[in-house]
């Protein structure tokens, strides 16, 4: 049985035996190959969507959460805070009513998915909302626990990249190396084999940073010892409308519709540009446009739902192989993943603004098969 990211990954995390784990079952989320997007697209490469919407509160923030919270737990806190775009505020809300700790999160008001903010309440945590952005929540509440013995649980927390780097793990768990068991009708090789292997290519969302810098991480340490044998190019995308590290300055307004990568001022700015200069991958941007057509291509195509702000990642391919970034690429084709950071259901009234509305007709068969076209 699955029992979460820090019984799975014991050694290579700061617990001890006397460290209480608070878990919700986190990780162990679906490798997803998606072929048909790659067809449908002319992409030369092997795609997989790591699909950390189906962590338990439906974002990849649980790996990181499991961490601080059951470390928080070990040092006899009471409380914990956090700014959050939505899901970190979601995730904290679970994870502390699950150790019995008080919550306060600080959003933006008017600018987070109603899904995260129903988690948020429901669990039980205090909720601020501020007439201000995510970046300006962030400065409040690192002011508040100088002041006050109140756990911080955003990413400048430690505890929380080094939860978070183990979905890079599970990836080389996933993935088979090159040559080994390849199936050769397939351009997709099978998953589940005994040799681990890293992407080529990884490609995910950048808000405040802290995930790319997590997975650089993860990937880092299993090649120190030794599990795998080569790295990945980390690539982050940022959107076009909130993208500090690409302009080289904070952003004071961010505005985009991926409002959960909606941060000017990244708190792992510098870890980020040096893991993309590292593995010689880059930090780009997408605009909003790519953003949404790519979260209805992922949905449409491969029967995968993620929220808007997720899709920045599979954008970036798109964008990178439009650029010839997979342009005479050795054989077998590059191995690309894309991290889908939250779940679509977080959003849900965005998706259905997106999609054409369902007609409404009376409840008799002639009108039901006119609009299915079957009508005579
Ligand atoms: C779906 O919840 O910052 O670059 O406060 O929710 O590690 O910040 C969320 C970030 C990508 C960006 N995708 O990750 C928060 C918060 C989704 C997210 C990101 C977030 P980082």
């Amino acid at each position: 049985m699955w029992l979460g990211i820090i019984e799975a990954y014991r050694n290579f995390l700061p617990v001890t035996e006397k460290t209480p784990v608070v878990t919700l079952f986190e990780g162990n989320t679906p490798l997803v190959p998606a072929r048909r997007l790659c067809e449908a697209l002319s992409l030369p490469i092997d795609l997989y969507l790591k699909y950390e919407g189906m962590n338990p509160t439906g974002s990849f923030k649980d790996r990181g959460m499991t961490l601080a919270i059951s470390k928080a737990k070990e040092a006899n806190a009471q409380a914990v805070i956090c700014a959050s775009t939505g899901n970190t505020s979601a995730s904290a809300a679970a994870f502390s009513a699950r150790a019995g700790l008080s919550s306060y999160v600080l959003i933006p008001e008017g600018k987070i998915a109603m899904g995260k903010l129903a988690q948020a309440m429901i669990h039980g945590a205090t909720v601020v909302q501020i007439k201000g952005n995510f970046d300006e929540a962030l400065v409040l509440v690192k002011e508040i626990t100088e002041k006050y013995p109140i756990t911080l649980v955003n990413s400048i927390n430690p505890y929380r990249l080094e939860g978070q780097k183990t979905a890079a793990f599970e990836i080389c768990e996933g993935l088979v190396a090159p040559g080994v068991l390849a199936a050769p009708q397939s351009a997709f090789r099978p998953l589940g084999s005994l040799k681990l292997c890293a992407p080529d290519y990884h490609f995910l969302p950048v808000g405040n940073a802290g995930n790319i810098t997590a997975y650089w991480r993860g990937y880092q340490e299993y090649h120190q010892s030794g599990k795998i044998s080569t790295l990945p190019k980390m690539m982050g995308f940022q959107a076009a409308g909130a993208a500090p590290i690409v302009l080289g300055h904070r952003v004071e307004k961010p505005d985009t519709i991926a409002t959960a990568i909606r941060i000017g001022n990244p708190a792992s700015w510098k870890a980020a540009v040096s893991a993309a200069l590292e593995s010689q991958g880059r930090i780009d941007s997408v605009t909003d446009e790519e953003i949404v057509d790519a979260y209805q291509k992922i949905a449409a195509l491969e029967g995968v739902f993620c929220e808007p702000s997720s899709a920045a990642s599979v954008a970036g391919v798109i964008k990178s192989a439009k650029a010839g970034l997979f342009v005479g690429a050795r054989s077998p084709r590059p191995v690309v993943v894309c991290t889908l950071t939250g779940h679509g259901l977080k959003d849900a009234d965005f998706a259905v603004g997106k999609c054409k509305q369902p007609v409404t007709v009376k409840a008799n068969i002639g009108d039901v098969l006119n609009v299915l076209g079957l009508g005579r």
